[in-house]
């Protein structure tokens, strides 16, 4: 289920064989109504105000990816078909970036819109149900497993929770560096619950300040989640290989993750689906964050309370998960630290995403940890060995050679290893940058 390895292999697997241009993505099937077209169409790229005005020069930019057309709940498509999931689509999108020579990335936040710039809601049956954000350019990688190439470093739910990559209340002196050599991809799946096909376009807030060289640190985004880097939870029994519960009550434990980095953690996320009511980051076996699902809160609540975000929450039925807290400025971190995570469900008390078919839909466990560095350790050598606990796990067996993927090509060979999340309904759509 790694999201930046299998991205990868979908990307590759799809490429050749299932490009998707871009019209034929917003393209309604025959006899299908469209809505969201009406009211005009909202800017592209837009400077909005940051609610962080402590912070001197900073800028929010509003940038809009798509359009994506939601497929009607009755459409039979690649999702509908193989996996059992109507109104759904998996995309992959080559995206613009917040600026062009450069800058430094505080926050980020994702929301769902539709032509006209209302924000979709799940209150009128659009899901976001999950986005990421991967750099790929020179020097980077995945931190969480030492691959290198793509860089997946934002991701949202539908919580639509903002992620921090420096401490908004203090001077920055680091944050998510981008280069001009990068590129951004943006993959997303998203959910239609009607029977008529929406056109809604992905939207990323960037909060942005100028690079200096006064920031001697910059911020790593290391992804953590079940199945770390194509490695069994230690937990055992309680899920199947695709992910289902195989239990009702369970806490679903990671294979642990060895820092590399010295260095002091900026921001920690959680993301479950429902049925999950608390996913448990674990920094030396003592709790660092615990990371709670709020059924009763508004979905989007946490774009609701931003400044400017404007828009209307409304309160949904207790079974879905209306928002994840999470923790920031969470103190030291040294080379050698060991995290885990626990995802905990409950799915008596809170009934889980259910396929066409009525049987239970995958369970996720993610976590995104940022973590700033000094700038010359944050390029240091990963080994996946080490970072996976592999080396300290099996006794010395980590000094056998490793070979970490150079290429896309070999990244494929180790497809069995790395794991190819099941539903690979992918399509490249390729965008003018
Ligand atoms: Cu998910």
């Amino acid at each position: 289920m790694k999201f930046s390895s299998t991205l990868l292999l979908q990307a590759a697997a799809t490429a050749s064989a299932a490009v998707v241009g871009r019209q034929a993505m917003s393209m309604p099937a025959p006899g299908e109504t469209v809505i969201g077209r009406s009211g005009g169409v909202a800017p592209e790229i837009e400077n909005v105000k940051s609610p962080f005005s402590n912070i001197p020069g900073i800028k929010r930019v509003k940038m809009r990816y798509g359009p994506y057309t939601l497929p009607s709940t009755k459409t039979k498509n690649f999702e509908s078909q193989l996996l059992g999931v109507s109104g759904m689509i998996d995309v992959i999108t080559h995206i613009k970036k917040p600026c062009t020579s450069g800058c430094t990335v505080v926050s980020v936040l994702g929301d769902l819109e539709y032509t006209n710039g209302t924000r979709a809601l799940t209150s009128d049956g659009s899901w976001l149900h999950h986005s990421v954000l991967f750099t790929n350019g020179p020097g980077r990688r995945d931190a969480g497993c030492g691959i290198p190439g793509m860089d997946p470093w934002f991701s949202t739910g539908d919580e639509r929770n903002p992620a921090y990559y420096a401490d908004v209340n203090s001077t920055i002196d680091t944050g998510y560096h981008i280069n001009d050599g990068d590129n951004f991809f943006l993959y997303s799946e998203l959910m239609n619950m009607d029977p008529v096909a929406k056109e809604v376009y992905m939207v990323l807030y960037y909060d942005i300040v100028p690079t200096t060289p006064a920031m001697t640190k910059q911020t790593v985004s290391v992804w953590l989640e079940l199945n770390q880097c194509g490695m069994p939870d230690t937990s055992r029994g309680n899920l199947n290989l695709l992910q289902q519960p195989q239990k009702n009550v369970f806490s679903e434990l990671t294979h642990p993750w060895y820092s590399p980095y010295n260095g002091n953690m900026v921001y920690v996320s959680g993301h479950e689906h429902d049925g999950g009511t608390n996913l448990v980051i674990y920094k030396n076996d003592a709790v660092l964050c615990d990371t709670k699902a709020n059924y009763n809160a508004p979905m989007e609540s946490s774009m609701g309370a931003m400044p400017g975000m404007g828009g209307s929450t409304t309160a949904q039925p207790t079974s879905s998960i209306g928002a994840m807290t999470y923790c920031r400025n969470m103190g030291a971190v040294k080379k050698g630290d060991q995290f885990h995570i626990s995802a905990n469900y409950n799915l008596d008390k809170y009934p889980g995403m259910k396929k066409d078919d009525g049987s239970l839909d995958e369970v996720m466990g993610i976590s995104i940890l940022m973590i700033s560095v000094p700038k010359e350790e944050a390029a240091a050598p990963i080994n996946f060995m080490e970072v996976t606990g592999l080396n300290k796990g099996l006794g010395g067996l980590g000094q056998l050679p490793m070979k970490v993927p150079q290429t896309l090509q070999e990244l494929i060979a180790t497809g069995g290893r790395f794991g190819i999340r099941k539903n690979a309904a992918t399509a490249i759509v390729p965008m003018a940058m």
